[in-house]
């Protein structure tokens, strides 16, 4: 089903909306954000330079900095007394990222996330088991607020408490998940470790994932675990955009529908900031053109995507972004090649005699860059044979330098002896 007209609309109509509310989320930031004034100013263009979206690329962007040295309140448009939430974001170093949301921006998320769940297969059939951690995280309470609008029955249980989150599977006849990936994946092997075969027992037809990204082998995984039958979808945003509802992958499985009504989307070059033609690849910028408390214009997500304009399978007209190759500070250098995790993560999963749980530690030693990757085997009975773990060995190395060019060594580790994730996995360990 689709929710909402404004994702079948016709690209010049589509346009034309973005481009006015482009023009008065401008003004609003410009009047309201004395620094983005200040960069506005200092790049010498004004609002009346904007007179089609073709003249987007003339603003400066907003980078993450920025709301660091405005933090917490001061890249807002609005009054702390018009917020009605308030998010953050927590990085790896410093202060978190604020974000806030006035009664209107609540209004908007809510519509966003129920049009991204209903393309991932969601109505009001369903009971939908929330697995994300309730917080400061916005996943949890954006997933929430969209599923209870569209009618789902929300269960919001939090992450966790593993083996509670099955019995309510269970009992309570949960249909959709929602949760990171990697986590999805750890319920579901902690179900197998009760007697319950998640693809038999359970009733989970919907999985709702995001947060983090869901290679291709990794849906396999999903599907392995779960049932075949399971509508796997993935969805993207990030906090200081509006949290989860930026856009989500519809049932035809060809990238993310952007809600373009809502969010603008470029790809530049990450060097050069110049901004690539549909279909190339680089980082993703979004501009806010409807919300009120913090409506961010050409804000750089880092996040490596491309964008495709072909009108989808499924009805709607909204420009899809690809999954995410990655972060572009993800991105490792080992001997000056550029790998992504995800990359590894696509050969590693192609082989069947390895689960989908992995660490990578990234060291360098006497000034040479070492990759050490620990790789779970699916089955415990592969231990025995050396022959056998010596020629898997082998062959991973062998699937990573043809596809990567990189050597690395490989450790292969008993099924369950790597840690689990609650939430996002972290996977790498760059000791440099
Ligand atoms: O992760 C918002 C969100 C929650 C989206 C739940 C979808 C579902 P942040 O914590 O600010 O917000 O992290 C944002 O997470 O820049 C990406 O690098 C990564 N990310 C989010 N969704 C995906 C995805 C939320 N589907 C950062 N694929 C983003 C890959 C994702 N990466």
């Amino acid at each position: 089903m689709i929710w909402a007209r404004e994702e079948t609309l016709a690209r010049q109509e589509i346009e034309e909306i973005q481009f006015t509310r482009l023009k008065a989320t401008l003004k609003r930031i410009y009047d309201k954000v004395p620094s983005y004034r200040k960069k506005m100013d200092q790049a010498g263009v004004i609002c009346d330079d904007i007179k089609s979206l073709d003249d987007l690329h003339k603003l400066p962007f907003t980078v993450k900095q920025d709301m660091r040295d405005n933090y917490p309140y001061g890249m807002f448009t609005v009054p702390r007394r018009e917020l009605v939430r308030i998010h953050a974001s927590s990085g790896t170093t410093g202060k978190p990222t604020v974000v806030g949301y006035t009664r209107n921006d609540m209004a908007i998320w809510t519509e966003c996330v129920s049009r991204i769940a209903c393309m991932g297969g969601a109505s009001e059939d369903d009971v939908a088991q929330i697995s994300f951690g309730y917080g400061m995280f916005t996943g949890a309470l954006g997933l929430h607020y969209g599923l209870e609008n569209i009618g789902a029955s929300v269960i919001p249980v939090s992450s966790g408490n593993t083996q509670k989150q099955i019995m309510y599977m269970q009992d309570f006849g949960t249909t959709l998940l929602v949760a990171t990936p990697s986590y999805a994946l750890h319920i579901g092997e902690v179900a197998k470790d009760m007697g319950i075969d998640p693809a038999k027992d359970l009733n989970v037809k919907i999985g709702l994932f995001g947060g983090e990204g869901m290679t291709e082998p990794m849906r396999d995984e999903m599907h392995r675990l779960w049932g075949s039958d399971m509508k796997a979808t993935q969805n993207y945003g990030m906090s200081e955009l509006i949290g989860p509802g930026v856009s989500g992958e519809c049932l035809e499985l060809c990238g993310m529908h952007i809600n373009e009504d809502h969010f603008i989307p470029e790809i530049i070059n990450p060097d050069t900031g110049e901004v690539l033609p549909p279909g190339e690849k680089g980082e993703l910028v979004i501009s806010c053109i409807t919300k009120e408390a913090l409506p961010l214009i050409r804000y750089r997500t880092g996040d490596i995507s491309r964008l495709f304009y072909e009108p989808c399978k499924c009805g709607r007209t909204t420009v899809r972004m690809e999954n995410l190759s990655g972060r572009s500070d993800d991105m490792l250098i080992i001997r000056g090649v550029n790998v992504f995790p995800s990359q590894i993560e696509e050969v590693l999963l192609k082989i069947d005699e390895i689960g989908p749980h992995y660490e990578i530690v990234v060291d360098r030693v006497n000034y040479l860059d070492t990759m050490e990757i620990k790789v779970e085997l699916a089955d415990e009975s592969l231990l025995d044979s050396y022959a056998m773990l010596g020629e898997l060995e082998n062959r991973i190395k062998f699937n990573l330098r043809t596809v990567l060019g990189l050597d690395a060594v490989i450790k292969l580790v008993a099924p369950r002896s790597l840690r689990r994730f609650e939430g996002k996995a972290r996977r790498v360990t760059d000791l440099r």
